[in-house]
């Protein structure tokens, strides 16, 4: 069995490999692996689902998923990225209060996630500047890309 000091430096090495977090200091980073939860999923299972309440934001640390949204004129909802290993999702409804703006489906079986809550993500992005105006304006960016994409 692992021990928790040896999940911890997994954790905290991995984090750091991460570009969004790759420059926080190492106490704030070592605080987040402290509060992390780990979430499995297995193909085809709905991690977030369009329109519902979310409070939790997403890194992925092993496997796949994918985004998909509903469409103006398609019955399905269209796929529009698919993410992997040290991309991160659900950062949208934490930082715009709203629901959630489009589906995130795990692609690969035995997809593994680091999940934090909204209460520890305020925590992380509140007190770091460039990471908080970082995520607005990608968040603003997505909204303008929804849009285009005649995203309902
Ligand atoms: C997109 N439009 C919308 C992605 C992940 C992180 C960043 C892009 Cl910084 P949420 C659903 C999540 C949403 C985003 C993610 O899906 N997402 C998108 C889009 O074009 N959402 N509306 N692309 S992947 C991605 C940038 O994280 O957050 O909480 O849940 O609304």
């Amino acid at each position: 069995m692992q021990t928790t000091q040896a999940r911890h430096e997994e954790y905290f090495n991995f984090l750091r490999s991460v570009s969004l977090l790759r420059d926080l200091p190492e106490e704030k980073l070592a605080k987040i692996v402290d509060c992390l939860e780990i979430d499995y999923f297995g193909k085809g299972e709905y991690i977030i689902r369009e329109g519902e309440e979310g409070n939790t934001f997403f890194i992925i640390a092993k496997g796949e998923v994918i985004v998909t949204q509903s469409t103006e004129g398609f019955a399905e909802p269209q796929e529009i990225k698919i993410l992997g290993v040290g991309d991160y999702f659900g950062e949208k409804a934490l930082i715009s209060e709203d629901v959630r703006s489009a589906n995130i489906i795990c692609n690969e079986r035995d997809t593994h996630c680091l999940v934090v809550d909204r209460d520890n993500f305020n925590q992380m992005v509140g007190t770091y500047d460039e990471l908080q105006s970082y995520l607005k304006e990608y968040v603003e960016e997505l909204s303008r890309s929804d849009e285009k994409r005649n995203a309902l």
